[in-house]
């Protein structure tokens, strides 16, 4: 960890340089301070270039250091005083700068970034708000609405749009040291701009802000430090520059030791842990140039398209040509519908379709590296699929099962080289959802599972290593889920008591409305499946459902009734009299009552999970439901918030 300076002309460069992203520890903020008052005594310097070294400019305060009491400098003192500094610093952005770092960057007269560069203040995402002016400064820089946007919902933006914003005052190419250079000397030639601090501010009407803070709670679902940060961005507007800095720190300090800011900085660094496990740190992962998936369903399509996204050429296999047929036209679909939104230009959707080959031999896979099948969730057809891929792949082509429940062991029974084989199972949308269980059986060897956790990080996904039993981590929690809401029904808990408290909880929809919307019938048939081969499996009420045709929306009932054409659930009386024999009136639970019941069961079906060793830590389970069943980022997930670390 250093900060330099070096000289040339009459040009100070200071460079930080603490790996990984440069954060701002104590260390640094110290030395950027010394290097102010140094600066400022050096008669022959009369500009300062804020650099860092490695891949990122400063991606914001050391987040490990949240945990302990700030020490000083603080960083809201830091910047002010490279802001008084006699000479005008710039600073020089590459990679991010983030948080903290873009604050810093705030503070200098000027700042420039590289085309490639980003700024952003994500802070909101980690359950605070900016404490080192972001609130003041950026409305100042970039105008209250933009500063609104940036600031509330913590998304970053690239330099031209920065620039076009006025967040910063040049987009360079080429050598940014150079650039940085040759826009100092050009800005020593002019008059400079005042410190950002003293530039004017506009205000809103309260018409304005209310409106504001209407689409933000709306948006937050239950965070608070995004109504915060508003809270200050309008105090920005309506108090002096230091009395609006007090109240941000204020509600900074306050929010740093919130719960819900522990809560997200665990997911924080849980989702950074889970792509690189420490065991697999030596085990070198097998080169993957080119993939294929077997079944072009839902699953199917969605992983070819997770596929293409990074860049991987692959070959789709079906059964025949129509099941193929109809597998391009899901995955053009995909691509078609990323036009739409804005997410790909028709050139770039060519472009991933291009890379695909539908094929209905196997004989084509004869050189693939890596196959993912995602046919039916039977256990005979996917043996017959790994028979075939057995047969044409090569010996060390890595063969994969998305199976959702069926057991691993079963479907590799008989394949030639089973250390080359893994469960890589994938969530529904697949291109969208990051999750993906990993799911290795005793015969996986170390480089294939290795190889997995390659393609999760190829992919951009979180991959969660799983043990191999029913439903691995995520559906087994989702069982529990599940049967302790049914149980709550049985005990007089009326169906959208349960589900509007799983709501208020954080949850995007409660286990009901989320059956409905997902088809009763999928878990149905995996219970029959269960009882079939002999599995005792007692009847849920789900089941009843089901057998008296009430799937959910697809068949206009499930828990509740649907009118065509309208997905809002409403009570249903054939519903509640197909239930009522099994329901004893009992005592009306609080929502806050029904949400610990419901997530004390997830949390104790974690605790087994962790015991029974199918899954490596607490953390992976709270990735495994934040990222796969919509569990409130904001309370770390049931792990996390049980109190098991
Ligand atoms: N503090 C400490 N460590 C950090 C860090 C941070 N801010 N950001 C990343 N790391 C570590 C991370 O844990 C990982 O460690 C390594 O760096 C690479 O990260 C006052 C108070 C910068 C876009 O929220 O968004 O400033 O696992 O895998 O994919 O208002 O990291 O290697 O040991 O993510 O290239 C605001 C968070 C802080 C930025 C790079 N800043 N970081 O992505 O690498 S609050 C943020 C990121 C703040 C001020 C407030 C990303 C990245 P390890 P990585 P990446």
């Amino acid at each position: 960890m250093t900060v330099t300076i070096d000289r040339a002309g009459d040009i100070a460069f200071v460079t930080v340089d603490n790996p990984p992203v440069n954060a701002l520890s104590q260390a640094i903020r110290q030395a950027l301070w010394d290097a102010a008052e140094a600066l400022d005594r050096d008669a022959s310097i009369r500009a300062v270039i804020l650099l860092c070294a490695g891949r990122t400019f400063i991606a914001g305060a050391d987040v490990s250091e949240f945990g302990k009491p700030p020490q000083p400098p603080h960083l809201p003192d830091v910047v002010a005083r490279i802001e008084a500094a006699q000479k005008p610093w710039i600073a020089a952005i590459h990679g991010a700068a983030l948080g903290g770092g873009f604050e810093l960057a705030m503070g200098c007269r000027f700042r420039l970034a590289l085309d490639t560069a980003s700024v952003g203040l994500p802070e909101v995402t980690l359950g605070i708000i900016p404490g080192a002016s972001g609130t003041t400064r950026t409305p100042r820089l970039a105008g209250v609405e933009a500063a609104v946007d940036l600031v509330t919902t913590g998304k970053p933006v690239k330099a031209p749009k920065a620039l076009t914003l006025g967040l910063i005052d040049a987009v360079v190419t080429g050598d940014l040291r150079e650039a940085a250079r040759a826009f100092a000397a050009q800005a020593l030639s002019l008059p400079l701009p005042p410190p950002v601090s003293a530039r004017p501010i506009a205000t809103k009407d309260s018409a304005w802000w209310d409106e504001q803070r209407k689409a933000i709670a709306k948006r937050a679902k239950g965070e608070v430090a995004p109504l915060h940060a508003l809270d200050c961005l309008r105090a920005a507007t309506d108090l002096p520059f230091a009395e609006a800095m007090a109240k941000e720190r204020a509600t900074f300090l306050a929010l740093r030791a919130s719960d819900q800011a522990a809560a997200l900085r665990h997911i924080f660094f849980a989702e950074r842990a889970a792509p690189r496990p420490a065991s697999l740190k030596d085990v070198p992962p097998l080169p993957l140039t080119r993939a294929a998936v077997i079944g072009g369903g839902t699953m199917g399509a969605g992983i070819v398209a997770a596929l293409r996204e990074a860049g991987l050429p692959v070959t789709l296999i079906e059964r025949d040509a129509e099941a193929l047929s109809r597998g391009l036209s899901t995955l053009s679909g995909i691509f078609d519908a990323a036009v739409a939104r804005g997410k790909l230009t028709p050139e770039q959707a060519q472009a991933r379709i291009a890379g695909v080959t539908g094929s209905t031999d196997y004989a084509t896979l004869a050189d693939t590296d890596l196959v993912i099948e995602a046919v039916f969730e039977d256990l005979a057809v996917k043996r017959a699929v790994f028979a075939e891929l057995g047969r044409h792949c090569r010996a060390d082509a890595l063969l994969a099962t998305n199976t959702s429940y069926l057991d691993p062991r079963r479907i590799a029974e008989g394949l030639p080289n089973p250390a080359r084989f893994i469960g890589l199972h994938f969530f529904s949308p697949a291109h969208v959802m990051k999750l993906l269980e990993i799911v290795p059986t005793p015969e996986t060897a170390p480089e294939t599972l290795a190889t997995g956790f390659a393609l999760a990080r190829l992919l951009g996904k979180i991959p969660v290593q799983a043990g191999i039993c029913e439903g691995f981590i995520g559906n087994r929690i989702l069982k529990r889920y599940r049967a302790e809401a049914e149980a709550l029904l049985r005990q007089g808990t009326p169906i959208a008591a349960v589900d509007a408290a799983m709501r208020a909880h954080g949850f995007a929809m409660g286990p009901f409305e989320a059956q409905d919307l997902g088809g009763l019938d999928i878990a149905f048939l995996q219970r029959e499946g269960a009882r079939a081969a002999g599995q005792h499996v007692p009847e849920t009420l789900g089941d009843l459902l089901v057998r008296a045709g009430r799937k959910g929306q697809k068949t206009g009932g499930g828990w509740y009734d649907y009118t065509p054409g309208n997905r809002s659930p409403q009570p249903s009386a054939a519903t509640a009299a197909l239930l009522a024999p099994h329901v004893t009136a009992g005592e009306a639970l609080s929502p806050e009552a029904i949400a610990t019941r419901l997530t004390g069961a997830m949390a104790a079906e974690g605790r087994a999970i962790l015991a029974e060793g199918v899954a490596l830590r607490p953390a992976d389970i709270d990735l495994v439901k934040v990222h796969g069943y919509g569990y409130p980022r904001w309370r770390g997930g049931p792990m996390f918030g049980s109190g098991v670390r």
